[in-house]
């Protein structure tokens, strides 16, 4: 049996139940093969069996009070997985959904990630099964300082530095930094994706959005291609959707369906983006509305027909498995030419078979094509280090060529290991190999 295979095997033995986490190390540690072969200096060193487990996990309770004064008790979570390149660096995720597999695959995707951005950050991520939806603001703030109350002690500008994920937005890292600085009496940079007036980034918010858009059209560039005119379909309608849909229609796209948890909008005149913005972002209300705002459109219930809907290019931007082998081969089959990644994960292993077996269709695996959110939490890092603040112009330039990096790294390097055009690959070894430099350097710890 190859070493790949006993690590793996051994890491769903001891990580029972841990879905989410075996199918993300499936997914990472099978492509690694030919740089394993490469240095079997790796295996002497248990360097996968140090890759694939945590440095520090960090489980607590986060008990708050509601608007009613009943006490909830919530479980929180920060996974510090790997500092060989950096500080830990990663997102905090608020969702029922969250358990310590989920936190586990993201901060594992999140270490290859961060490496492909050329940035001194490592991998980490954390959060909680706590659901935002339908709290008030006080009871948000509540959560929050709960939260940090407890994770303050763990993190630090030059440790850890938490961002946001899925339901930690500008509203939730203002209360947690808010309580970091309190407890601390510290005004560093310990979160990133803080608001403008306090220590964030211009263009971090529109980040991983853009930065999709920006590695999807250099791809499409490469091959004599562009967006323009191109029918697209952007799942989800949070930060990472918003700003993905913005990009795509400055470059050209039509954008004709997003979704929410409950269901998608189809509008075949091409999304109003401002109605979208005005709906969550303001509002925080229920897609659907759009239907009732917008003539022409119409509101679907329930997630997955939106892959049924032919399509160009398709920009998963939700959550993880939200395609499966079924809706992937739907898409192929109504002739998608690029799929590319916002969320982390969002295809199935059936699915990624599918995009990879597929003539003709580019596939921008997540930890390549969403990079561009936390690139520019290193540059909001790097601006609070220096206490300086640059512009827009400066940061999207940045940006973008961060992305163009990124796409010809994971082409090159899927090129050096005979696997052309398999970014899956591409993006693994490239993001891999400095991890494993910088592991073997550090000597066994
Ligand atoms: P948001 O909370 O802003 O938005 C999440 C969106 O996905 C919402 O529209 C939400 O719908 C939808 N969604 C969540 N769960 C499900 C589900 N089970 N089925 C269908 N739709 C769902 O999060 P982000 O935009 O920040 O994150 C989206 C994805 O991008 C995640 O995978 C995240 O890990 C990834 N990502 C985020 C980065 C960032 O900078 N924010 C960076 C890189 C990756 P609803 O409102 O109904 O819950
Ligand atoms: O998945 C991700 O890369 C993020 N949620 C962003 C992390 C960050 O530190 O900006």
């Amino acid at each position: 049996m190859s070493y790949v295979q006993r690590v793996l095997d051994d890491l769903k033995a001891r990580n029972p139940g841990e879905k989410e986490f075996h199918q993300a190390a499936t997914e990472i540690l099978l492509t690694l093969e030919p740089v394993i072969n490469a240095h079997p200096e790796y295996e002497k060193a248990a360097l996968l069996e140090r890759f694939t487990e945590p440095e520090r996990t960090i489980l607590f309770r986060v008990p708050w009070v509601d608007d009613n004064g009943n006490v909830h008790v919530n479980k929180g979570y920060r996974v510090q997985f790997n500092s060989a390149i950096g500080p830990y660096k990663g997102g905090l995720r608020f969702h029922p959904s969250v358990n310590l597999s989920v936190i586990k695959f993201l901060g594992l995707e999140q270490i290859l990630k961060n490496s492909l951005t050329g940035l001194p950050i490592g991998g980490g991520k954390g959060g909680s099964d706590f659901d935002p939806k339908g709290k008030s603001d006080r009871e948000i703030m509540a959560f929050c300082q709960s939260f940090m109350t407890e994770l303050f002690r763990h993190i630090g500008a030059d440790t850890d530095v938490p961002a946001g994920d899925i339901g930690v937005g500008a509203r939730e890292v203002g209360y947690l930094f808010g309580q970091y600085k309190r407890i601390r009496d510290e005004h560093v940079g310990v979160l990133t994706g803080r608001g403008l007036s306090y220590g964030g980034s211009l263009v971090r918010k529109e980040a991983t959005g853009f930065g999709l858009v920006y590695i999807t059209a250099e791809a499409m560039r490469m091959r004599g291609d562009s967006f323009e005119g191109k029918t697209t379909i952007v799942s989800g309608s949070g930060n990472v959707a918003i700003y993905a849909c913005q990009k795509a229609q400055e470059l050209g796209a039509k954008v004709v369906a997003m979704y929410d948890s409950n269901g998608y909008v189809y509008d075949p005149n091409g999304i109003q983006l401002d109605v979208i913005k005005q709906i969550k972002e303001v509002e925080r209300a229920r897609i659907k509305e759009y239907a009732a705002r917008v003539p022409g459109s119409k509101y679907v219930e329930g997630c997955k027909g939106i892959w049924t809907i032919p399509c160009d290019v398709a920009l998963p931007c939700a959550t993880q498995n939200e395609i499966d082998g079924e809706s992937a081969a739907a898409l192929v089959k109504n002739g998608v030419k690029y799929v590319a990644e916002g969320a982390n994960m969002p295809s199935t292993l059936d699915a990624i078979d599918v995009f990879q077996n597929a003539k003709n269709v580019v596939y921008l695996p997540a930890k390549a094509a969403n990079a561009g959110g936390v690139a520019t939490s290193a540059l909001e890092m790097a601006q609070s280090s220096g206490r300086l603040f640059w512009s827009a112009e400066e940061v999207d330039a940045k940006l973008k060529t961060i992305m163009v990096n990124i796409y010809h790294n994971i082409e090159s390097a899927a090129k050096r290991y005979g696997f052309e055009g398999n970014y899956v690959m591409g993006a693994n070894i490239a993001g891999f190999e400095k991890v494993a430099e910088a592991m073997m350097a550090h000597g066994i710890v």
